[in-house]
């Protein structure tokens, strides 16, 4: 059976825009994760997410496609993720992104399963910060935003994004005490069973990113973190 967002715990996230090999897709696939999502900052054309797509959908496993590139957006998927990045300095990917995107594939949308991430953009050297102008934030900050994320906006999912570097578990366990119905995701940095652990006491569900890319098995360790 294929879990919703709320039920997955250890999620891969597969940029379109990079290059993977059928052995490591289909390892990645079949590895037990909950869910791929399929994602990334920039150069994402509809060609390379739908190959993707196309790829990832001999496997039993959810296939999410995180809406940045409007160009992008296509049937086909089980869940459509909408980032809004909380934190950012433009209003742009806060709203603004997403508005364009639902004006032109919104129709298409109506009866797919649409999902809010309320993002907190923590890496300030990470593409993403860079590209939303993303605000950096104390400690106390955070917790703020993700309460703000919670409790007011009511968003179903409160993303803790340190892509690139592993962030402070300190901050991820505050978080964890004010977010009362939101899944809080958490990723960044997780290469290793040791950091998947980690961060799973926190957070509900762990994305890992970029590991992928460098050392497969050790990407493939962490699923077993969260079992
Ligand atoms: C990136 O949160 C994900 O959007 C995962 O981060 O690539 O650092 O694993 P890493």
């Amino acid at each position: 059976m294929l879990l919703p967002y709320d039920e997955w715990r250890h999620v891969f996230k597969l940029d379109p825009a990079k290059e993977i090999e059928e052995t490591t897709l289909a390892a990645i696939a079949t590895s037990g994760t909950d869910a791929i999502i399929v994602g990334g900052t920039d150069d994402i054309t509809l060609d390379a997410t739908l190959d993707l797509l196309m790829r990832l959908r001999r496997y039993p496993v959810a296939v999410a496609l995180e809406i940045s590139e409007l160009e992008a957006a296509t049937m086909g998927f089980d869940t459509y993720l909408t980032p809004s990045v909380l934190n950012s300095g433009t209003l742009e990917y806060l709203v603004e992104k997403q508005v364009e995107a639902l004006q032109e594939v919104g129709h298409m949308l109506a009866h797919a399963d649409l999902v809010g991430e309320g993002y907190i953009v923590l890496n300030p050297d990470a593409k993403v910060a860079h590209v939303t102008k993303a605000k950096v934030l104390q400690d106390e900050e955070v917790v703020a935003y993700a309460q703000l994320a919670d409790s007011v906006f009511r968003l179903p999912i409160v993303y803790l994004e340190y892509s690139g570097v592993y962030g402070n578990p300190e901050v991820v366990a505050g978080v964890k005490d004010v977010v009362r119905q939101a899944r809080l995701f958490y990723g960044g940095g997780i290469d290793s069973v040791e950091r998947a652990r980690e961060m799973f006491r926190y957070a509900d569900t762990i994305v890992v990113g970029n590991i992928i890319y460098e050392d497969l098995k050790a990407a493939l360790a962490t699923v077993e973190a969260t079992r």
